[in-house]
């Protein structure tokens, strides 16, 4: 590996400003938890308990509690009854005291507390308690952000969920903060319709099941009214694995589906300018005791979002999958389609294996087109492990593509390295938002 082309890479991706696409971090307004002192419904969660008791060191957790026949086990609804603190104390004793911590959250949450100048072996939590305890939660926010290199932080915001609803209707400049973006987030239009009809309904929206009426001009003024509102960067939703895209279908339940799909969210994208991001493959609820624990993942049939791409050529979809086994084709897709905008390595693909192996295909088949990551932090400090690991391996790997370039005889220059790595950390992005009418 020729190391001085690694260390220039490393150098200049250690100072472009990252804006991190999807998190579920929300700015202050909306209410921020309170280290030490449960309750309160914050959205912004924040400090040692919340990043212990994260939704990851859930499934960790319970692969090293005694099984349910053995004294000492503990079931799902058991644990979700424990406060935070106590679950934490339990994840940081099973997790990191009883044995190395090893996992990718793991040694996540040991980089983290390094990078924030603590010692990352306490035998409990007690010093951490109290020294987040001290901090001032905007100067916090403002630290992390530093440290991780991140300028712009885009948020999930779900109008459908009845506490952010409540907190946007209650402060209609709950958003305003220049370090965070709004986005639009409305799955159950498409992934759970009856749900959705009977919530609209409620909020005096002409809805029926069937469609039937004006449902689908009421969906699309929901819609406008919360992008007057949000002034979202994108609309987004995500969509299970076995969803199909077909319009013509005779099945009721397909044809519904491609209207809300096509006549909704679409429509309302290409009227507002907006990106549609389309998060594919979570398969919800598969152990449901586990509550957000409890999402698996499946494989996706790449021809429904040629389908997609295909009806709507002048729409751009940022696209997601969360299975390993479809990325391959999510880039050979992306190559046929310039409205297919990859991103991220979501989730249980937020991994460093995966990571390597997801932007090495990447930039071999779609150069720099395309956006490599994002953080999906939902605690505030999580961003700092995941961009110091991600801005590391995406300039590992965009090493590699420069040295078979100087190998087929073509110098490259810092400037074109660093205009390549702010392509990826912030400007493909920058520019397809740019392009829309906010
Ligand atoms: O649908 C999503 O936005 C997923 O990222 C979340 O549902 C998931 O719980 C998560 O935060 C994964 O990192
Ligand atoms: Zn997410």
């Amino acid at each position: 590996m020729d190391d001085g082309l690694q260390q220039r890479v490393e150098q200049i991706a250690a100072s472009i400003p990252i804006t991190d696409i999807h998190t579920h971090l929300y700015s202050p307004a909306f209410g921020a938890s309170r280290p030490g002192d449960p309750g309160g419904d914050p959205l912004l969660l924040w400090g040692i308990d919340e990043l212990l008791a994260y939704h990851y060191f859930v499934d960790e957790v319970f692969r090293v509690l005694p099984a349910r026949s053995e004294p000492g086990s503990l079931g799902p609804a058991q644990f979700w009854a424990m406060p935070v603190a106590d679950r934490a104390d339990l994840v940081w004793q099973k997790l990191f005291v009883e044995r190395p911590p090893v996992s990718e959250a793991c040694v996540g949450v040991v980089d983290v507390l390094t990078a924030l100048g603590l010692e990352p072996d306490e035998p409990d939590l007690t010093r951490y308690r109290s020294w987040f305890a001290a901090r001032d939660i905007d100067a916090h926010i403002d630290e992390v952000m530093r440290l991780a290199g991140v300028t712009k932080l885009v948020m999930t915001n779900e109008p459908f969920t009845d506490l952010e609803r409540s907190r946007w209707l209650e402060n209609p400049r709950v958003a305003d903060d220049p370090r965070f973006a709004p986005v639009v987030r409305v799955d159950p239009i498409v992934e759970r319709w009856p749900e959705a009809c009977r919530k609209l309904a409620a909020w005096g929206y002409g809805v029926a099941d069937d469609l039937s009426g004006d449902t689908i001009g009421e969906v699309r003024r929901f819609l406008d009214e919360w992008i007057e509102r949000a002034r979202p960067e994108y609309l987004a939703c995500s969509l299970s694995p076995g969803y199909r895209h077909e319009p013509d279908s005779d099945d009721p339940a397909l044809h519904d589906f491609a209207r809300l799909f096509d006549e909704c969210l679409v429509a309302t994208a290409r009227e507002h300018g907006l990106m549609l991001a389309l998060m594919i493959g979570a398969n919800r609820g598969i152990h449901p005791e586990m509550q957000i624990a409890g999402d698996g993942l499946g494989k996706t049939d790449i021809n429904q979002l040629v389908s997609i791409a295909r009806t709507h050529p002048d729409v751009t979809f940022l696209v997601t999958l969360l299975s390993r086994e479809d990325q391959h084709e999510l880039c050979v897709t992306a190559r046929k389609f310039a409205n297919i905008l990859p991103f991220g390595c979501w989730w249980y693909l937020n991994t460093t294996s995966q990571i390597r192996e997801i932007t090495r295909m990447r930039l071999e088949l779609l150069g720099t087109a395309f956006i490599p990551q994002h953080s999906d932090a939902r605690v505030l400090e999580q961003l700092i492990y995941k961009w110091r690991q991600s801005r590391r391996l995406i300039g590992e790997c965009l090493a590699e593509r420069y040295i078979e370039a100087e190998r087929a005889g073509l110098s490259v220059s810092d400037a074109a390295i660093e205009a390549d790595l702010d392509r990826l950390l912030r400007g493909n992005y920058a520019a397809r938002i740019s392009a829309g009418v906010h």
